[in-house]
């Protein structure tokens, strides 16, 4: 009594949440099963979908109201279905407890399946990219955003499990899936710490390639890093600790190795660690986390006295942390620590105790920053794949930057952060664009992004360049210098601002140290102090020499002796950065993006609390509501001619069982025989672009039924999953 015509689905499948009901097949008619297998009305069904919101913004049907979107967000959290799509990109919202939905048996759920007949998740996104890089051979990428805290290393972390999981394996494929999943505690014990905002925050950028045979099986991994915090090494906000590895070993690490590194058991004791007076975690246990690390580093493929020398310097950066001077009556520094670290008794001459501190962290920063750097190859070198025989391996590209940390006062590392997210975005919306472009109708407002990325980016006027310059420039430079040339320069600028106002009277809402720029996010404040030294990094040239004459093999190869004779001056920090960026830009653009973007409900860390304020501010600096207008404005749904037609060319007696003329003759005819109208989509060069789900959803329905009448199932075609 409960069963539905073809018609009826289509409003159920609208309208009904997968969660709870699902859709089956019975005969040629449909009924609404709920989550328990009991057959429930079209009632109850709606009444299902108006406590859980619809899975997809798309189908919202006040989707302009930025009200609405927050709403049905709120009412999935609180069922606990944090996954909800606009078009194909997920939106995730952090739940800041285990949810059961990460399990195997989800994951075969997700393999190869609809990706709207099932509730979204993140299995959806990985699957879908994995298949269209299978049948497309079109290399991928999925591009994971979000602020701090909001999920995105979780995220990338089950992605790579889903696909460890579920892709085909050899023995010689077991290794390469362990070697992958070990990376992640390898370099979030190196690259992570706890700040205020996450207990586990990234302080490096990570962009991971993940390539596959011609079977589809992961056959090795690529991993480039970006910008590691290194001041963390030396000095950590209160609240907050330095990198987790200090930690473990101290707390993890055996008796005799701690002894032989000449450690106490105890953080107190070394000043690196005291600096934010939080030495504990509750969510963290780092004893334990010191064993899982050190196997890992053993599944990755070092030997016990690779180990032993990179904990070596772990501990010397601590030794060094604990080095003080005294300063004499003429000014000059002196160490008045009794170490066995002979060779910083160089310092000691022409420094004053300022500057020699100041030495001295810049080697730990230096020492720490190569070490990272010198893991990453190492891990890579593991990862290579090395298949002479097979030359081109597809690819998924997995980013995972840090988020979007912004406070009241920003320095140096934000800027470069805000860079990431500035030219990241770029990217989302010149794909925004291109998507765009080809349909004509409502045009849709972007912010300009390119304003900014000139304002930073541009050569000679670029704040980069303005602050490099003030980095060669012998004589007087120095942070205030830089601002104003700053002033001078790009002053007018609509989206910089000082305490300068054009009449030449002072903003008093701005500090005189202070630049602010207008981001998309909203309007941040830098302080220029330590922008020259951050962008300059330079390190003693005699530290260097010394660094060069270890006996520590990880260090000869941290610090090459050629670096001693180059007496060109090595590129600022800003601008390796912003030529890195660039790069990886060069390397997103060639493969085809998928994006999560995540949310951080509350800033308390705190399950089941949706802080709208915190939300709503989230949702307009991802853009969400921009990304929603585009999906609903343009094509929902778009598709490559040989695709579409392979899947439903058995709809249409003139393209069945196979179609001779050009492709885009085929699905013109296809889709004129399916009904479609001129408005619902558009033939662009290569792809079909479907304006509404409905349409697409009418012919994946005569698509079942035709499977049905037959009784068995059409050609083995691709799903429309993968249709973005
Ligand atoms: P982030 O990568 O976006 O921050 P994480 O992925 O590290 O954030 O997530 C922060 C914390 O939130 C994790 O340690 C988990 O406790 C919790 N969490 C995130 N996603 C989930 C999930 N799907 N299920 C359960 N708990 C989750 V940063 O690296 O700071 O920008 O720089
Ligand atoms: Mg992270």
């Amino acid at each position: 009594m409960y069963d539905y015509q073809l018609e009826d689905k289509l409003q159920l499948r609208k309208r009904i949440a997968p969660e709870y009901v699902h859709v089956i097949h019975h005969g040629i008619s449909f009924c609404a099963v709920g989550s328990d297998g009991v057959r429930i009305t079209m009632e109850s069904a709606l009444t299902a979908r108006d406590r859980v919101g619809v899975q997809d913004f798309v189908l919202l049907e006040n989707f302009t109201s930025e009200a609405a979107f927050i709403e049905n967000l709120r009412k999935r959290f609180k069922e606990n279905l944090i996954y909800t799509y606009i078009g194909s990109v997920l939106v995730s919202v952090n739940p800041y407890k285990d949810l059961e939905i990460y399990t195997k048996n989800h994951m075969e759920r997700y393999r190869g399946v609809n990706f709207y007949e099932v509730s979204p998740h993140i299995y959806a996104v990985a699957d879908n990219s994995y298949r269209s890089m299978r049948t497309e051979r079109r290399d991928q990428c999925i591009l994971i955003s979000g602020e701090s805290g909001a999920g995105k290393t979780e995220a990338s972390k089950k992605i790579l499990q889903y696909y460890a999981i579920t892709c085909p394996a050899s023995d010689q494929v077991q290794t390469v899936k362990d070697r992958l999943l070990q990376s992640n505690p390898v370099l979030e014990a190196f690259g992570n710490a706890k700040t205020l905002r996450n207990d586990n925050s990234s302080r490096f950028g990570k962009y991971m390639d993940i390539q596959f045979d011609f079977k589809g099986a992961p056959v090795g991994g690529h991993i480039l890093n970006y910008l590691l915090e290194k001041s963390r090494v030396v000095h950590q906000n209160h609240g907050e600790r330095n990198f987790h590895i200090f930690y473990q070993l101290i707390e993890g690490g055996e008796e005799d190795l701690l002894r032989r590194l000449g450690l106490e058991k105890n953080p107190q004791q070394y000043q690196y660690l005291v600096k934010g007076n939080c030495p504990k975690v509750s969510s963290i246990n780092d004893r334990s986390d010191w064993k899982v690390v050190r196997k890992a580093l053993t599944v990755i493929g070092f030997n016990d006295d690779e180990v032993e020398e990179l904990l070596n310097i772990i501990a010397s950066v601590l030794h060094l942390g604990n080095i003080q001077f005294g300063g004499e009556d003429s000014g000059i520094a002196y160490i008045t620590t009794d170490t066995q670290i002979k060779y910083l008794s160089r310092l000691i001459s022409p420094l004053n105790l300022e500057q020699a501190a100041s030495a001295r962290d810049a080697l730990s920063k230096a020492v720490y920053g190569r070490t990272f750097t010198w893991l990453v190859n190492k891990i890579n070198d593991s990862l290579a794949f090395k298949d002479e025989s097979y030359k081109n391996p597809s690819v998924i590209g997995l980013l995972d930057i840090y988020g979007f940390e912004v406070f009241q006062h920003n320095r140096f590392s934000t800027f470069c952060t805000c860079l990431t997210v500035v030219l990241s975005s770029e990217m989302a919306i010149k794909d925004a664009v291109m998507f765009h472009a080809v349909s004509q109708w409502e045009p849709v407002q972007y912010f300009n992004n390119k304003i900014i990325c000139d304002l930073v980016e541009e050569k000679f006027k670029g704040i980069i360049s303005i602050l490099d310059e003030e980095c060669l420039r012998p004589g007087d430079a120095s942070d205030i210098t830089f601002l104003e040339k700053l002033e001078d320069t790009v002053g007018g600028h609509a989206h910089l601002t000082t305490h300068k106002l054009a009449d030449g009277k002072t903003r008093k809402v701005m500090g005189r140290e202070e630049f602010r720029l207008l981001h998309y996010a909203g309007e941040v404040n830098y302080n220029v102090n330590g922008f020259l030294d951050k962008n300059n990094d330079l390190l003693f040239r005699n530290l260097k020499e010394v660094m060069c004459m270890s006996e520590n093999t990880i260090l000869t190869q941290c610090f090459d002796r050629v670096e001693l004779k180059d007496n060109k001056r090595p590129e600022t920090a800003a601008t390796q950065f912003k030529n890195s960026l660039a790069k990886l830009m060069e390397i997103l653009m060639s493969k085809e993006p998928s994006y999560v973007r995540c949310i951080k409900p509350n800033d308390a860390k705190q399950a089941g609390r949706f802080d709208e304020v915190l939300i709503r501010h989230q949702v307009k600096y991802l853009g969400l509501m921009e990304n929603l207008r585009v999906r609903r404005a343009g094509f929902a749904y778009r598709r490559r001619y040989e695709i579409f037609l392979q899947r439903y060319k058995s709809l249409c007696p003139e393209t069945w069982p196979t179609w001779e003329g050009k492709q885009v003759d085929g699905v013109s005819t296809l889709v004129k025989h399916l009904g479609y109208k001129p408005e619902e989509y558009k033939l662009g060069r290569s792809k079909i672009f479907i304006r509404f789900p409905k349409t697409l959803f009418a012919t994946e329905d005569a698509l079942e039924t035709r499977k049905h009448s037959l009784g068995n199932s059409p050609t083995l075609c691709p799903s429309p999953a993968v249709m973005i």
